[in-house]
């Protein structure tokens, strides 16, 4: 068992180690006949030497090994070596030409609980390999520079049998997969079970015909649609955006109840959590279908950027995903609107990843050493990475990013390569130098950018000054290249100098405009045009001219956030302010042209979590209880200074019609729930109550379900709710989350002590482990209230889940790395939980490495 390998025994895996594999895998045959308890896995590898001499070494965990042979020559137990993580033949039992090796293991994939290689999940079979899974179903070189063609057979009995690439043989009982494109192994996938279809048909760019599968447990067919239209959304938009068409004639994507993440881009056959494929008005809400979308389009957009073009090794994660994250994000904003959008993913980006860079799990985007690597699974990896990529596209505009992006296609397919490769492409196709800007890949930490103005005789002054702070295991920061887009407007809010791009690349450093009539007002990181910490003093009021003139969206709504962030951390720390963030609501309430999903988010305050970063950002320490109180108090008295405009807008955006995901009617009615959570605190409920009565669509319904737990009146609400939807898990997974997210923070731990003695608590599920403790850890005051007493629940709760899924353990222990940021007495009490996690005999090894590193 891997669990008993501690982080003590396992040593860091490091970057500079890396060695090409002394061998090439020509060909792959694996035959499976399944047996919950006892599956045979029979591969047959066909390996030539690329150096003398080399021992043959195959990565394997968990495996019973039933017997070996070279060349159909059994081999006894003296000729190899078998230890807990893998089979080694030593180079005088090989052949110095090409061999087969054919190796029978058994697994038992119904006692698989931790849901890494080949496990079951409600009666059906299924994989994922991603990162190191593929060693847990037969003894392989378990390595994504290891590259090959698979054919694959499944005898079992289910009805609906499933592998990679195209089928080629099936009768009952018995399936043959062939995959003509060679990959590595975290890419392989096989589905066994009852399974029922929604399928289409996709015809490429080319005129090929694709056959598309949605498949799902009988009784969630029609709840699949949205997934299979989003599918072929993704499929031409790839076409058209990056000239990339699909690659085989059958496109397969499963849903699973139990899985440790969002989705998996095996290729031809993705394994989604059933959260991010079935939809239907009644059980998803608008964000479920836009995040449905996204991901769709995610795992296809790894068809090209992840499997025809892989990862040399796993410190190269951030070159598919960074890469796969950001063609997602142009999706979606092509899709639904590019502003909205850009102002989710940065609310997100900072939400996660800057969190992340301030504390003690901060690593660079690729690290250059790990323990697990299913602990770099992080929003520095995909939502950095991806940042990353838009600077490149924005140095390099639109076609300058095309073109390097066809050579890159045309260099490197077929290939498992790093970002030297991949940096290389944009410096070949450009001509430019980016030995400086590869800092962003290889430094950690959020460099933060202070910026001073002046004017003096029609010359405008911008002078930035960068800084990095010390992060673990990097101290010293040298300055990196930040493409910084700026515009400047005019008192009457004309722009007298439209979006510039201006690269910084010193630690301190000027930009001047000459030639201007008066001092213009600066718009600064259009678009967010860096993933930096802007620091500037700024007054209300030019915030407040910002909000209403930039041209910019994002820096509107910026504008509109700093004000937020101002009054809310005045009040916190009892300072007076100033009526202009009320008055630029007004404005905005009232500013009927401005689009309702943009309104929707400028009144969204922002959360507490982030109240408590921005506080500890300046020096401050911040108290979870008076952010809490600080924020209800800013919201009680909006809602009270505009009531009148509020209740007009929540008559008036109410929808007519059946319903929809698009942005037409999911804009309007964010705005709608925006408001209603506004008037919810002084209203006492009333338009909640009515709401939820009246909902017919499951974002009215939990909106309105959120606002109502808010007040801390939500019993009947709640009752109702879980006695019409206890059946459908995915419905209860919100249940569980809405209350303990939402509710006062006093009641929150008392609440999910209640719930884990709920029936439906089914903890071993991934996904309703997650809603109950992200519930938890979400309600800011009420996770870290100061008794420590909610910190000592959730600890206890990762010590439950580690023997379990050791996966999901580790990644909700990152609860635990804002512990730095506040007073002493949680400080202590959060550090003696890692402390007691830390110490736990036989922790798994995700989990350990966690605690190590949060612990620092
Ligand atoms: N590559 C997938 C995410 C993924 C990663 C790891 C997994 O198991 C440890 C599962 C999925 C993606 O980016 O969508
Ligand atoms: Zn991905």
């Amino acid at each position: 068992m891997s669990a008993e390998l501690t982080a003590a025994d396992a040593p860091a895996k490091r970057l500079s180690d890396y060695r090409p594999y002394p061998f090439t895998l020509e060909t792959v045959r694996l035959d499976f006949t399944l047996d919950p308890d006892a599956t045979e896995v029979r591969a047959r590898l066909t390996f030539s030497p690329r150096q003398e001499a080399a021992a043959l070494e195959l990565d394997g965990e968990d495996l019973e090994l039933v017997s070996v042979a070279v060349d159909g020559r059994a081999l006894t137990p003296d000729d190899y070596e078998l230890t807990k993580t893998g089979l080694t033949i030593p180079a005088n039992v090989l052949p110095s030409q090409p061999f087969t090796l054919e190796t029978v293991t058994r697994i038992a994939p119904s006692k698989n609980t931790a849901l890494e290689g080949l496990y079951m999940s409600n009666g059906m079979y299924c994989t994922q390999c991603e990162a190191e899974g593929f060693r847990k179903i037969t003894y392989y070189p378990d390595r994504p520079d290891v590259m090959a063609r698979f054919h694959v057979t499944i005898t079992g009995d289910q009805p609906v049998l499933l592998a990679n690439g195209d089928l080629v043989e099936s009768r009952e009982g018995y399936a043959e997969w062939v995959d003509p494109w060679p990959k590595p192994a975290y890419l392989f996938a096989l589905v066994a079970g009852d399974l029922r279809a929604h399928s289409g048909t996709f015809t490429t760019m080319s005129g090929r015909k694709v056959a598309t599968n949605i498949w799902v447990r009988p009784g969630d067919e029609d709840r699949c649609d949205f997934a299979l239209q989003a599918l072929h959304r993704s499929m031409r938009w790839d076409e058209e955006a990056y000239g990339r068409e699909y690659d085989l004639d059958i496109f397969n994507i499963v849903a699973v109840d139990d899985f440790n993440m969002g989705a998996m881009e095996n290729k031809g056959l993705n394994i989604f959590n059933s959260k991010w494929v079935l939809a239907s008005p009644e059980t998803a809400t608008d964000a479920d279908y836009e995040r449905i979308e996204g991901i769709i389009a995610h795992e296809y957009f790894h068809n090209w950027t992840g499997n025809r073009i892989t990862c040399r090794d796993w410190f190269q994660l951030c070159l598919k995903e960074g890469l796969t994250v950001y063609r997602d994000q142009q999706f979606t904003g092509d899709m639904r609107g590019h502003a909205t959008k850009r102002i989710d993913d940065v609310l997100s980006l900072r939400g996660r990843q800057f969190r992340e860079d301030r504390g003690p799990l901060s690593h660079p985007p690729r690290p250059d050493h790990y323990r697990e690597i299913n602990n770099f699974y992080t929003a520095t990896v995909y939502e950095k990475g991806a940042e990353i990529v838009g600077m490149l596209h924005r140095l390099l505009g639109a076609e300058g990013y095309r073109a390097a992006l066809d050579l890159y296609f045309e260099r490197h397919d077929g290939q498992a390569c790093t970002i030297e490769d991949w940096l290389k492409v944009f410096e070949d196709s450009s001509g430019r130098d980016l030995s400086q800007f590869k800092r962003w890949y290889t430094d950690a930490g959020t460099p933060t950018l202070r910026v001073r103005d002046s004017f003096k005789d029609g010359t405008y002054t911008l002078e930035f000054e960068q800084e990095t702070r010390p992060t673990p295991g990097q101290s010293e920061k040298l300055p990196r290249h930040i493409p910084i887009e700026v515009g400047l407007l005019s008192e009457n809010g004309d722009e007298v100098l439209p979006s510039t791009v201006l690269e910084m690349t010193e630690a301190k450093q000027s930009f001047t405009f000459d030639g201007l009539a008066t001092r213009p007002v600066p718009s600064i990181l259009r678009d967010f045009s860096a993933p930096v910490r802007l620091e500037r003093d700024v007054d209300t009021s030019e915030l407040a001219f910002l909000l209403t003139h930039d041209r910019d969206p994002f820096n509107r709504w910026e504008a509109g956030r700093a004000l937020a962030q101002k009054v809310l951390i005045g009040r916190v720390l009892g300072q007076e302010t100033d009526a202009s963030f009320s008055d630029a609501i007004g404005a905005l309430l009232r500013d009927e042209t401005a689009d309702p999903a943009f309104r929707a988010l400028c009144l969204n305050l922002p959360s507490e979590d982030s109240i408590a970063q921005a506080l500890y950002d300046q020096g401050e320490t911040p108290d979870p209880a008076a952010i809490y109180a600080a924020r209800e108090g800013l919201a009680r008295d909006l809602a009270s200074a505009h009531k009148t405009l509020l209740a007009e807008i929540f008559t008036s955006t109410e929808a007519t019609g059946p319903y929809s995901s698009d942005p037409e009617q999911a804009g309007p009615r964010a705005l709608r729930l925006a408001v209603l959570r506004l008037l919810n605190r002084i209203d006492g409920g009333a338009r909640a109550g009515a709401l939820f009565a009246s909902a017919e669509n499951m974002t009215e319904s939990l909106g309105a379900l959120a606002a109502l737990v808010q007040t801390g009146q939500d019993a009947a609400a709640m009752a109702e709710f879980r006695e019409r939807w206890q059946g459908d898990r995915l419905v209860m997974d919100k249940w569980f989350l809405v209350q303990l997210a939402n509710c006062p923070p006093e009641t929150a731990l008392e609440r999910a002590g209640a719930l884990t003695g709920d029936p439906l608590f089914t903890w071993k599920t991934p996904n309703r482990f997650r809603a109950l403790m992200a519930g938890l850890s979400g309600n800011h005051a009420g996770f870290h209230r100061a008794d420590g007493a909610s910190y000592r629940f959730y600890a206890d709760w990762l010590l439950k889940l580690d023997p379990v899924n050791p996966q999901v353990a580790a990644r909700m222990s990152t609860a635990f790395e804002t512990w730095t940021r506040y007073d002493e007495g949680r400080r202590e009490k959060m550090r003696s939980e890692l402390e007691r996690i830390a110490a736990q005999p036989g922790l798994s090894r995700d989990l350990s490495e966690m605690t190590q590193r949060l612990l620092g």
